[in-house]
């Protein structure tokens, strides 16, 4: 009898499958999983490699309508198997934008939020919402979402930066829009720089600005200049025991996220220097702005200088050492504002072993088929 009803049991598990229903008595432990189940793969590319392409990319290929902008971008190797084109993350994408002198990335708008990170040159510029920022390297540029932005270049060496948006997230939000501008730049609005001279630090609001709202923030460069004084003086306290010293840029008119979905941290490391490992649900794209050292990613060693970048999947553990002689700064996007705001962000301490996990194996890139 116990049989003949296991049998009948299977029978009508095969039956809801043909029209498309499940029976949740085998499937829940697949569904609601008791820790963050997830494909994303921790991953590291050298500047060298980006650079080298990027270049060539330079060489072939000219912007226009039919080519907007010039980037590599960062695919998790893992994901691009479900088709999850530009996911570096689940929720976030990283590229690394070329413009050459003269050159102007003609103007659009779209859903998705974006940051940039100046890594090389100057000379060029970002406009959002017609007013241009003028990049210098270590600058942080917001474009949120929806704003319109074009890039032109007025200096004589190539200009590179990292873009982040959170592609990952808001496609599965199926949030996604998209408009080219009707011209390739924007009409310029306001003085050049202008949001950093009205708020240059962060910690003042004109007064002009009293009856202001918070989004988008009215602060759309976070100079570099700033940014390492900052830390500078962050340094003289202790440090974060897990991430060293290291702060979030912030909207200066609310306090939180500089950009309302993508989180973005700058840490400083130390000579000598080795974190504490932990682990969080938000996930992270890591480049290193300046430095030499590894982070220990899941027990496998992921050694980085300059120009590098990381993947740091969600709910890894992971830890920091700054290995050379010089202080080293890792810049970050998250998407930690978005897991705060959901209520899903959990942090987990690494207790084990004294904080530090054991090595198990060496970072390197996969090779090709
Ligand atoms: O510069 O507007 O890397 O729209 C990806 C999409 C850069 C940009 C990217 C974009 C941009």
């Amino acid at each position: 009898m116990a049989n003949t009803k296991m049998k009948a049991l299977e029978r009508l598990n095969e039956d809801l499958e043909k029209v498309y229903l499940g029976p949740l008595w085998e499937k829940l432990g697949k569904m609601v999983t008791p820790e963050p189940d997830h494909e994303v793969i921790p991953y590291l590319w050298k500047w060298k490699t980006i650079r080298k392409h990027l270049m060539e990319a330079g060489e072939l290929l000219r912007l226009g309508r039919e080519s907007e902008r010039r980037v590599v971008y960062l695919q998790n190797p893992s994901l691009l198997k479900h088709g999850l084109i530009g996911y570096s993350t689940n929720t976030l994408y990283v590229g690394v934008q070329l413009l050459l002198p003269g050159e102007v990335a003609p103007a659009h708008r779209h859903s998705q939020s974006a940051i940039r990170f100046i890594i090389e040159g100057e000379g060029a510029y970002t406009s959002v919402d017609g007013e241009r920022t003028y990049m210098e390297r270590g600058d942080l540029i917001l474009t949120p979402s929806w704003t319109w932005h074009d890039h032109g270049h007025e200096g004589t060496e190539p200009v590179i930066w990292m873009d982040g948006l959170d592609v990952g997230l808001v496609r599965n939000f199926a949030g996604s829009f998209f408009e080219p501008y009707s011209e390739d730049v924007f009409p310029v609005v306001g003085p050049h720089n202008g949001s950093t001279f009205k708020y240059s630090t962060g910690a003042f609001r004109p007064v002009m600005d009293r009856k202001r709202k918070g989004y988008p923030s009215p602060l759309i460069a976070y100079k570099w200049k700033t940014t390492k004084q900052v830390l500078e003086n962050l340094s003289q306290l202790d440090p974060d025991p897990y991430d060293g010293y290291a702060v979030d840029y912030v909207n200066p008119l609310t306090g939180e996220s500089a950009d309302l979905r993508i989180g973005t941290t700058m840490q400083k490391l130390t000579p000598g220097m080795h974190t504490k490992a932990h682990r969080h649900v938000h996930s992270a794209v890591y480049h290193i702005l300046d430095g030499e050292g590894y982070t220990v990613i899941n027990g496998v060693k992921f050694e980085w200088s300059k120009g590098d970048f990381f993947i740091l999947p969600p709910w890894s553990w992971h830890e920091h050492v700054n290995t050379g002689d010089e202080d080293a700064y890792l810049f970050s996007i998250n998407d930690l504002p978005i897991m705060d705001r959901l209520n899903l962000e959990r942090e987990e301490t690494y207790e084990k072993n004294g904080g530090y996990q054991s090595i198990v194996d060496v970072f390197k890139p996969f090779s090709q088929l």
